[in-house]
């Protein structure tokens, strides 16, 4: 029994791909043809009742959803990668702490961005909403960058959150002056196993 990934290009499970690749755990990938900031098709919610991507079945068959739970999860469960400091010590407090903070402020900012409806009831308060997501977005990106050791999240060893926190720093729409940032997203591009998985879901971004 292997992972089965849910994703579509682009989407979010990108960093869930990169973990899985980089922990050299067997996973079939299962690409739904739907595009970045859409809904997804209806009948996806018999498989995830949240009908969100990504999507991840572990080799015994239970279903996880929660990108930042996957990325914990996988680490945990491939301690030899050292995809994340060992559970129980500071560095994996800090690692949990940022991961758990890009899922639930930076992931919900990107939500409220692209399906502006599900946040109001009034039509012509989409932009708002939009507008409003990508400020706090904007914000949020500014306290993770304030608490990067550099190079990387955790000093000098890349764990799972970096690459996660590099997604979310290009697909920001707004200015921002973030130098550590925008250092991870490119060691991001250039890394032997995440730079291929980059380019198919983002091309040059
Ligand atoms: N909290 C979820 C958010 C996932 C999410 O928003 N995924 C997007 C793709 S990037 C999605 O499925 N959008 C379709 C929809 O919400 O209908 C996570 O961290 O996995």
């Amino acid at each position: 029994m292997t992972y089965t990934l849910y994703n579509r290009p682009g989407s979010g499970g990108f960093v869930v791909e990169a973990a899985l690749t980089l922990a050299e755990a067997p996973f079939e990938l299962v690409e739904l043809g739907s595009k970045p900031g859409t809904p997804l098709p209806e009948e996806f919610k018999e498989t995830n009742p949240w009908g969100q991507l990504p999507t991840l079945f572990l080799p015994d068959g239970s279903i996880m959803t929660e990108s930042s739970a996957m990325l914990v999860h996988i680490a945990a469960a491939h301690p030899e990668k050292s995809l994340a400091p060992p559970p129980g010590t500071p560095a994996h407090a800090k690692f949990l702490r940022w991961t758990v903070f890009a899922g639930v402020n930076l992931y919900e900012s990107v939500a409220r961005r692209g399906y502006p409806f599900r946040y109001t009831d009034d039509k012509d308060g989409y932009d708002a909403v939009r507008n409003a997501s990508i400020r706090r977005m904007g914000e949020a990106l500014a306290v993770a960058e304030a608490h990067i050791d550099g190079p990387f999240l955790l000093g000098e060893d890349m764990c799972l959150a970096d690459i996660y926190l590099a997604m979310f720093f290009i697909w920001h729409m707004g200015e921002l002056d973030a130098p550590h940032l925008a250092e991870i997203a490119e060691v991001m591009r250039a890394h032997v196993v995440v730079g291929q998985i980059w380019r198919r879901h983002f091309g040059d971004r």
